[in-house]
């Protein structure tokens, strides 16, 4: 697929466009095609050799879709795509979720617009020229007028700094970086670091095959039935028929989900009352569990109770030894970790191949050459996976660390809190543009969808500054620190801040920890557009520096 990317220039040469996009995954390969209609000249830097991002890297057994699910991951600028992409279940695999973003941009000839299996090392703002050079690991560079960061929330991996780790002389994968080739886990004992979305999406599979799995548990997790099941043609056909309401209410939710947004107060309803709705719920599975239950879990520390307790019941029913059980018991408000959607974990610590280790009580001490050392003993190993999540949210920001106005590393401007206005701009680097980055909804929207969004916005202001002839555009301080304001506000009036999480930093040693992501849901899109409907107060321009002269 690379060999349709777009050609290499002759080396030492500097390439120029309207639109620099680091990043050829969902969101960055939509700023591709919406640019591009625009009439803008677009080039896309990947690291990978071919599209998808997240979809492309994430290629651990057991990945899947969850959130909205398929058919509604997905993008909705166009009846095209929905009318003519047939999924085949309602949490696809990755595999059928790459194939669709492959399609969309084989059906939009993306291809030639992006240069694959290059890094963009380097990204600064020349005051100048009002233009952003990029520098790459093929030498290559290139100028843009605008950048967008569309790098993925979820993309830089998390690695564990465990004493003697590098020894360990056994295969070792990360979850987020999962090799392109055949991974067997046939006759082998393999370690599985990491029980978020990915490790227990994943552990389930390696143990149908694997001799041994030890998994290394450091937060025991609420996680919910997939209830994944085949698409029929009635459910196609009716997705077909109706998508024009479903994508009005994608639009009106809070999550950019394809239902009504929840009103229903778990408090005022009886412990039995919410038991059957709950337990209806589990049956059915899905995301639909946290949709379509009740409002105030994630504010009320008893409605979260309810939901948390139900779970525990569940996992103690599915468990079959009560000491496993025990450990496997969550003592964190229930949805303040990322919620995770389950094929059989539970049930996988009924097999006798299978050990929990609670590393609470049994720390990983070292790796040797051939095992993990806990504080119990040595369990000999074949292979590592590690399972162990990413810098989440800012991560990949800091790890292209731009240079904005006089030269200063984003790693400086960001060093307390990840300062920006409205989850898309950052005083100090004009023109810069972040996708699903902190002070947006991002990881709690859905994300394709999103991505439309932002770049819709993006797409706007860019005409705006156009038609004045205006070079340059960065949002004020105090709009950034009234925006910091009230994406806190928003948090702290939930559980979600009291739990450890990716959400708030906790997962990476050193990070500012804060809960980053803006909790306002379909509210933010109305601040988007009101923004640019009143010319965008909070941000300054400033003239074209061409038409100065
Ligand atoms: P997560 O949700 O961040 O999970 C990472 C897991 O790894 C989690 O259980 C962590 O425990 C654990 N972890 C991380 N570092 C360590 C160390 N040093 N020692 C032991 N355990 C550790 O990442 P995922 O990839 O599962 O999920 C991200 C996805 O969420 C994303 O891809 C979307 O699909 C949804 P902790 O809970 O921090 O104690």
């Amino acid at each position: 697929m690379a060999s349709q990317s777009a050609p290499r220039p002759t080396p030492g040469s500097i390439e120029h466009f309207d639109v620099l996009i680091v990043g050829a995954g969902v969101s960055g390969m939509y700023g591709l095609y919406h640019f591009r209609q625009m009439g803008l000249s677009v080039r896309v830097y990947d690291g990978a050799s071919d599209v998808g991002g997240t979809w492309w890297y994430n290629r651990y057994p057991g990945a899947r879709v969850d959130g909205p699910g398929s058919p509604y991951y997905c993008y909705t600028f166009t009846d095209e795509l929905m009318k003519e992409w047939d999924w085949e279940e309602t949490q696809s695999e990755q595999s059928a979720v790459l194939a669709y973003l492959e399609h969309f941009a084989d059906r939009f000839d993306l291809r030639r617009d992006i240069r694959f299996e290059t890094w963009v090392k380097g990204a600064s703002w020349d005051e100048a020229t009002q233009r952003w050079t990029l520098e790459t690991s093929t030498g290559e560079r290139a100028t843009g007028r605008y950048l967008i960061c569309a790098v993925g929330a979820l993309s830089t991996t998390n690695l564990p700094d465990i004493p003697g780790i590098e020894d360990f002389a056994g295969e070792t994968y990360h979850t987020g970086s999962w090799p392109h080739h055949p991974v067997s886990f046939e006759g082998k004992r393999v370690a599985v670091i990491g029980t978020g979305s990915s490790g227990i999406q994943a552990i389930p599979e390696i143990a149908k095959t694997a001799d041994r799995v030890y998994v290394l548990q450091r937060t025991a997790q609420y996680a919910f039935p997939a209830g994944n099941r085949p698409l029929t043609a009635e459910d196609r056909a009716e997705a077909r028929a109706s998508w024009e309401t479903i994508r009005a209410k994608m639009y009106a939710h809070p999550g950019g989900f394809p239902a009504d947004p929840n009103s229903r107060i778990a408090m005022e309803e009886t412990p039995e009352q919410r038991d059957a709705l709950y337990e209806k719920l589990w049956q059915r599975g899905s995301f639909r569990f946290f949709l379509e239950s009740y409002a105030d879990v994630a504010v009320s520390e008893e409605a979260n109770a309810s939901m948390a307790n139900f779970v525990k019941r569940k996992i103690r029913e599915i468990v079959r030894d009560p000491k496993t059980a025990d450990k496997l018991m969550p003592n964190h408000f229930v949805m303040t970790k990322r919620p995770i959607l389950e094929n059989g974990y539970f049930e996988a610590f009924n097999r006798d191949n299978v050990t929990l280790i609670d590393l609470r009580e049994d720390p990983i001490e070292r790796f040797t050459r051939t095992g993990v050392v806990t504080r119990s003993g040595e369990k000999p190993i074949d292979m590592l996976v590690l399972a162990t999540g990413f810098d989440a949210i800012s991560g990949s920001m800091l790890r292209l660390d731009p240079k904005g106005r006089g030269g200063v590393p984003l790693k400086e401007r960001w060093k307390e809190r990840f300062h920006n206005h409205l989850g898309l701009m950052i005083h100090g680097y004009p023109n810069l543009f972040m996708i699903h980055g902190p002070g947006s909804p991002g990881v709690f929207y859905n994300m394709p969808l999103g991505a439309e969004r932002q770049m819709g916005w993006i797409g706007d202001v860019i005409r705006h500054m156009q038609t004045r002839q205006l070079g340059a555009i960065e949002p004020m301080k105090a709009s950034e620190d009234a925006w910091g304001a009230e994406v806190s506000a928003l948090a702290n009036a939930t559980l979600f801040p009291r739990t450890d999480s990716w959400w708030t930093g906790a997962n990476v040693p050193g990070k500012p920890r804060y809960f980053s992501a803006y909790l306002g849901g379909s509210i933010y899109y109305h601040r988007l557009a009101e923004t640019a409907s009143k010319d965008y107060p909070g941000f300054v321009f400033e003239p074209d520096c061409e038409s100065k002269k």
